[in-house]
């Protein structure tokens, strides 16, 4: 059992548990990846494998999961809702190399500078962050560029001790997602049309960023080439401008009709 998978599981369960749970399409070819890396008798398999779902108020939750032995451990997992709710996105990095383990936690604002977000979306978790940052102190360096897609509660962390990820990282991931869930539990649909242009402009904002300054992008061009990279990367990583292009180009041929 490799370092993440716990982690997997659990959200899996929980999800299957408390939504109503669909399948999402996973392009072919990017269910399962792997390759060999290495010389001699320094190889090693790195398997990246890919999970997608969808639930009503849910675009998109997808995981990528990168076993590449003790030192190389990687479960990127975010929730991407609906684009007619205002709920921040659930993002999970956690990440291990031979340097030593990188945890972000957090559920990433639409609008980080807006005081009534931030009570809505981020007081109601402020104790789950404070009951995890005694053990979770701040990781450090961090991009600058990278903070207007962090909430106040943002557990950023690199644990020295692999025991700390397997306790206490293991707690706070199942104690963001359970408080996650309340959220989908309670969020109304947007209806009003400028905050629903408002919503949009933010997804596409935090997507773009996210497909442009992906961490993993070297990781993944030495393993598997950059076609595979990128294709993954704005194919199912961060797909919701190919989806929204879709929705257009299936809209105008059904106009033409
Ligand atoms: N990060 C991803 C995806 C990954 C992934 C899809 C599937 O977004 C892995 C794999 N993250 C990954 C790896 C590293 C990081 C680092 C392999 C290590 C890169 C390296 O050291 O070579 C949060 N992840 C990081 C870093 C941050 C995050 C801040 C350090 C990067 C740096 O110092 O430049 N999560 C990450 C992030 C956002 C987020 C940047 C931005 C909104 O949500």
């Amino acid at each position: 059992m490799t370092l993440y998978q716990p982690f997997l599981d659990h959200a899996i369960v929980v999800l299957q548990e408390r939504l109503d749970l669909q399948p999402y399409p996973i392009p072919i070819g990017f269910e399962s990846k792997s390759a060999i890396v290495g010389k001699g008798k320094n190889q090693d398999e790195v398997l990246t494998t890919s999970y997608a779902y969808q639930a009503p108020k849910l675009r998109q939750i997808r995981a990528a999961h990168v076993q590449g032995g003790q030192a190389l451990q990687v479960l990127n997992f975010v929730i991407f809702p609906q684009l007619n709710y205002d709920l921040p996105f659930f993002g999970a990095d956690l990440v291990t190399l031979p340097g030593g383990h990188l945890i972000a936690l957090d559920m990433q604002p639409l609008f980080r500078e807006d005081a009534a977000y931030q009570a809505k979306y981020t007081q109601p978790i402020w104790p789950i962050f404070e009951t995890y940052q005694k053990a979770l102190p701040w990781g450090g360096d961090f991009p600058e560029e990278a903070r207007p897609f962090f909430s106040p509660a943002f557990l950023w962390t690199r644990p020295q001790e692999t025991a700390v990820v397997e306790t206490d990282v293991f707690a706070a991931f199942k104690a963001y997602l359970q408080a996650y869930l309340d959220f989908v539990d309670q969020v109304e649909p947007v209806t009003d049309a400028q905050a629903l242009a408002e919503i949009e402009q933010a997804q596409l904002r935090y997507l773009r960023y996210r497909a442009e300054k992906d961490p993993a992008r070297g990781m993944f061009n030495r393993f598997y080439g950059p076609e595979w990279t990128e294709e993954y990367i704005h194919g199912f990583l961060f797909d919701l401008e190919r989806k929204l292009a879709e929705v257009m180009e299936h809209e105008g041929l059904m106009a033409d009709r």
